[in-house]
């Protein structure tokens, strides 16, 4: 098993630390190549330095420099068929502003039997996400639980929704709150190498960021942080996701995927597939045996089981870690490349 995130708040042990500021020439030929696929990580953990790093001189062309950790994101989204006209109740963003951030939310969808459209308050909690990256307490922090906090607070829709957000540091650590049910997992090597535990109060019901006082807040989020090296890929995504799509097939699509673009479509697509497939053994109803449900006691007698895919929005998110070089300024300090960093601007996806 790989190591699973404590409530509320765990970290797991890291591995070596694979971002140190550096400027040694070999860490950036490594960091100039492109990967062709997105399999193996290309990166070799440095070795201890063996010299004192170069000291800048102004008059030397050569210039200090250090690598900093990015994520190159890749989405897709596909809704529930009976909802694709609205475009379903999942949203998105994704940043590869300052090291990377995304996010997802998933409308819970037992409000349109209240009249309320369940997508009215996912969209707007990932509007507000996106909003407050800018916030300056986010900018020093880049702690995704105190931007759930902030989203939360100024989210005015009626509903409620699973969510997660991860945010990566330049360091490499990727640091991620959750709330529910959407999941998250990284492979290096061609191996799940961590994952993250959904959190429900019981099947099909997952804890709830809510407009209501019952719901959960952020205080309920499950908060860890994992260290990441160049080349690990985040999938991450709604539920409808990971009901539908076992762990060896997420790892194979990564394996034959050019791009994260091509691995999120390629995600989704299959989960989709098997999502309307009633003849699939889907880690949904696979799940749901495991807790004592199952068909009528009469259909078992015929030989029936409970089997099949859960149709439902799904939503996929993947994040390949890069390294980029950036010159190191008087002082050489991280914080003080804040906000001149290049990036897609965030963008907030509702498949409207
Ligand atoms: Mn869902």
């Amino acid at each position: 098993m790989w190591p699973v995130c404590l409530h509320p708040s765990a970290t797991t042990s890291p591995p070596p630390r694979a971002f140190a500021a550096s400027d040694r020439s070999e860490e950036i030929a490594m960091a100039a190549s492109t990967a062709s696929r997105l399999s193996p990580p290309r990166f070799r953990a440095p070795s201890p330095s063996l010299h004192p790093p170069i000291r800048r001189s102004r008059f030397s062309p050569i210039r200090a420099a250090k690598l900093e950790a990015v994520l190159s994101i890749g989405t897709h989204l596909i809704p529930h068929p009976r909802k694709a006209a609205s475009g379903g109740e999942d949203a998105f963003f994704a940043n590869s502003d300052a090291g990377g951030v995304f996010a997802i939310a998933d409308g819970v969808s037992g409000w349109a039997e209240k009249d309320v459209n369940p997508a009215l308050f996912s969209r707007e909690l990932m509007r507000n996400s996106s909003n407050f990256l800018n916030n300056e307490e986010l900018q020093v922090s880049r702690d995704p639980q105190i931007l759930l906090r902030k989203a939360h607070a100024a989210t005015s829709s009626i509903g409620s929704a699973t969510v997660i957000i991860a945010m990566l540091e330049k360091t490499g650590t990727l640091k991620i709150a959750s709330v529910g049910d959407c999941g998250l997992k990284v492979i290096r090597k061609g191996q799940v190498m961590f994952s993250i535990s959904p959190q429900e109060h019981y099947f099909d019901c997952p804890y709830q960021i809510s407009s209501e006082a019952v719901g959960q807040t952020y205080q309920d989020a499950l908060v860890c942080s994992v260290n990441l090296m160049e080349g690990d890929i985040i999938v991450s995504g709604s539920d409808g996701l990971f009901d539908n799509i076992f762990d060896q097939e997420i790892v194979s699509i990564i394996s034959e995927s050019p791009g994260v673009h091509e691995a999120a479509k390629a995600l989704a697509e299959l989960a989709r597939k098997h999502s309307v497939d009633v003849t699939f053994d889907s880690p949904y109803s696979m799940e749901a045996r495991s807790r004592g449900f199952d068909v009528p006691w009469w259909k078992k007698i015929l030989g029936a089981k409970l089997i099949g895919g859960k149709m439902d929005d799904i939503t996929v998110i993947v994040a390949q870690v890069k390294t980029v070089v950036v010159p190191e300024d008087e002082g050489g300090d991280t914080e003080e490349q804040k906000g001149n960093e290049q990036g897609a601007a965030a963008v907030v996806v509702s498949a409207e």
